[in-house]
């Protein structure tokens, strides 16, 4: 059984093909393309056709090789979407959730309708660019596309229905637009109507694992193809990166380490109450009935962006270079708390962290071994306030730290995170999003019985890094030290 898992990453997307052999997965890389957002004018905009063909670019591929697909499904970033107007037709090009469009208004929104009343229904963490304030910045402004609009798309439920003629809305990506009530199972209208939106728009929502689909005709006769079942699966690919935790304990902590960093545990249930709203941690919904009960961290975002900005300035530095300059670089010289909002939006980051340490009275990281070390060192540190605020609520203590994603592949992050939280990482695999993907594949057509089988087998199949605690006492006084610095209580 061959089947195609698309992975788009707020970074990189590509298409995977996995199969099941004598109980180990194989996965090959079959194509993979930048996910860069394009500016025009104010706005900050992806470019989803771009993406839609680069999904046929992978199709081609498969049918080159002479490869006859079981089944796809695709996962994307969280929080953006589009809209669909009544001939069917996409409306505007989907927002970046990076955008200047919802600056200030999460303030307004919760000032009006109260947090503790938005938390209770949703669980959601508060976070500018949640889908729920990207609206409200479109109905404050009142948007054109508000006019037209008959249904609402997350990403990925968008580029589905580009592929397949049908328009459904995955539950794990439904959760995190903070519109979404998990306790009653549906969207809260209310909270739509509160925001001056119409809860027709919101569709029928589906469980991963359901078959929403095949390839539509005109897909199959554009590349020659014959029609294949398209499967929900936890379209957040989060919740996929989750799913693919090879880990063995029922109770244990990951961080998915990509473009964003989310660290937290897995739960049965959504866990909303005042320490979760006080301690600003979500729960987002997952495959199979799991919930991530995680917080989002700033992340490898910053890294990025600091590359690029290097990269505007003629100096090009792959992510390989920039952690060996780290690895030379001062130890513990300044840090930042990576979740400050100035390192939120795009823009020229060397000199926001410059900024950062200036303000904070540190050393002001002079060149990009320093700065990338201040940041790395930064994110280790941050992991460790994150995991123990997941210990607190969760009311457990974890054995170690379970990393996944794009991000293991930065072995010195993992080596700090292992020294800073003073447990064991265990990192692998690279790609968990497209194997969360994949095993979701594999339950619905009835080849894995369930999420705790595939961990399994996932186990079996992909390495896992080790990384045992160095240095704790350094790091040990190090933390205290970010804190001061930072202000994180
Ligand atoms: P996303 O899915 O969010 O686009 P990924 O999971 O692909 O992100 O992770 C991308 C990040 O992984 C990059 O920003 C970079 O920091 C890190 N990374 C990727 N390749 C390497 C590498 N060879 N060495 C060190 N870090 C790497
Ligand atoms: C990671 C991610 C994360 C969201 C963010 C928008 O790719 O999906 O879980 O918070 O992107």
């Amino acid at each position: 059984m061959t089947i195609l898992a698309y992975d788009l990453g707020a970074s990189s997307g590509r298409a995977l093909l996995g199969r099941l052999n004598e109980g180990k997965i194989e996965v090959e890389e079959l194509h993979r393309f930048p996910n860069d957002p394009v500016q025009v004018g104010d706005r900050l905009q992806w470019d989803i056709l771009r993406l839609l063909h680069e999904l046929k670019q992978g199709l081609l591929k498969v049918k080159h090789r002479g490869i006859k697909l079981d089944s796809i499904a695709i996962d994307s970033w969280a929080v953006d979407f589009g809209f669909i107007g009544s001939n069917g037709e996409l409306l505007g090009n989907p927002y970046h959730y990076r955008d200047h469009h919802t600056d200030g208004v999460m303030e307004q929104v919760v000032e009006e309708l109260s947090a503790s009343a938005i938390f209770a229904k949703t669980g959601i963490q508060f976070l500018p660019f949640n889908t729920i304030y990207q609206l409200a910045a479109l109905k404050r402004a009142d948007s054109p596309l508000l006019r037209d609009a008959k249904h609402f798309l997350m990403i990925p439920d968008l580029l589905r229905y580009f592929l397949t003629g049908e328009m459904f809305n995955e539950f794990s990506n439904a959760t995190t637009t903070q519109l979404y009530n998990p306790v009653a199972g549906s969207w809260d209208e209310e909270l739509i109507r509160a925001i001056g939106l119409s809860p027709e728009w919101f569709g029928k929502v589906v469980q991963p694992g359901a078959q929403v689909g095949q390839l539509r005709s005109s897909v199959c006769a554009e590349l020659g193809i014959e029609p294949v079942p398209v499967y929900a699966v936890a379209e957040h690919d989060t919740g996929s990166a989750v799913a693919a935790v090879p880990a063995l304990d029922r109770s244990f902590a990951y961080l998915s380490c990509g473009t964003w960093s989310l660290m937290g545990t897995e739960v049965s249930g959504p866990v909303i109450n005042d320490l979760a709203q006080e301690l600003n941690f979500t729960n987002e919904g997952g495959a199979y009935g799991t919930y991530r009960l995680l917080k989002n961290i700033m992340g490898l975002w910053i890294l990025q962006e600091c590359r690029r900005s290097w990269e505007r300035a003629g100096i090009s530095y792959d992510f390989p270079e920039l952690v060996k300059l780290a690895n030379v670089a001062e130890p513990f010289a300044a840090f930042i708390d990576p979740d400050d909002p100035l390192f939120l939006h795009p823009g020229d980051m060397p000199a926001r962290i410059a900024e950062y340490c200036k303000r904070t009275g540190q050393k002001v990281p002079a060149e990009a071994g320093t700065t990338v070390r201040c940041i790395l060192e930064s994110l280790a540190l941050k992991y460790r306030c994150v995991l123990e605020l997941t210990e607190q609520l969760s009311g457990q203590s974890f054995n170690g730290l379970h990393m996944v994603g794009g991000g293991i592949q930065n072995t010195l992050l993992c080596q700090w995170t292992s020294n800073a939280i003073g447990k064991p990482v265990w990192a692998g695999p690279v790609e968990g999003s497209a194997i969360g993907n994949m095993i979701v594949q594999w339950i619905a057509g009835g080849k894995l019985s369930d999420i705790w089988e595939a961990r399994k087998v996932i186990r079996g199949s992909f390495p896992v890094d080790v990384y045992e605690p160095v240095h704790h006492k350094e790091w040990d006084n190090a933390y205290r030290s970010f804190r001061e610095k930072t202000g994180i209580a």
